[in-house]
C-alpha cells in the first residue's frame, strides 16, 4: 500500500530541501542577518593582555545563523569564542567552534556564560572592532567599547 505514495513523498521532500537551501543562501549573502547590541570589552587587569568581550546577538530572521569565529585587524589580537561552565563546583572555560543564533531569538554573550576571549589586548584603545564570521562565509564587523565593567 505504501509503494504508490513513495514517489510523491520523495518529490515533496526535494522541493522542501531546494526552497530551504535557496532562502538560506540569500540571507547569508545579504551580509547582515544579525544585529549586535551592548557590545563591550572589559579593560584587562593591569599588566595583563587577556580579557573578555560581551554582546547581545539578535537574529530577526526566520533562519538560524551560525557564528563560527571572530576576526580582527587589531594588532597582535586573537579572539576565541568561549563558554564558562561549572564542573565539579569549579568554573571552567571551554572553547566553542560555533554558536547558533536561533531564528527570532537573542543569544547573550555575558559574564558567567558565553563570551569572547581576547588574547593580546592591553585595554588602551577606546574600542576594538571584531568581525563575526558566519557559517555561510559572510563577516559582520562589530565595535566593542572598552569599559572597566
Ligand atoms: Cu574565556
Amino acid at each position: 500500500m505504501a509503494r504508490p505514495y513513495g514517489p510523491v513523498v520523495a518529490g515533496m521532500l526535494a522541493i522542501l530541501v531546494a526552497s530551504c537551501d535557496g532562502s538560506g543562501h540569500d540571507r547569508q549573502s545579504l551580509g547582515s542577518p544579525l544585529k549586535f547590541d551592548n557590545a563591550w570589552v572589559r579593560v584587562p587587569v593591569a599588566g595583563r593582555t587577556v580579557t573578555a568581550a560581551y554582546c547581545d546577538v539578535i537574529n530577526p530572521g526566520d533562519m538560524p545563523v551560525d557564528i563560527v569565529g571572530f576576526e580582527t585587524n587589531h594588532p597582535g589580537l586573537r579572539v576565541e569564542i568561549h563558554e564558562s561552565i561549572e564542573h565539579d563546583g569549579m568554573m571552567q572555560m571551554r572553547r566553542l567552534a560555533r554558536v547558533t543564533i536561533p531564528a527570532k531569538a537573542t543569544v547573550s554573550f555575558a559574564p558567567g556564560g558565553k563570551h569572547l576571549m581576547l588574547f593580546g589586548f592591553d585595554g588602551s584603545a577606546a574600542d576594538v572592532t571584531l568581525a563575526a564570521t558566519l557559517a555561510g562565509g559572510g563577516t559582520l564587523p562589530v565595535v566593542f567599547a572598552t569599559r572597566p565593567e
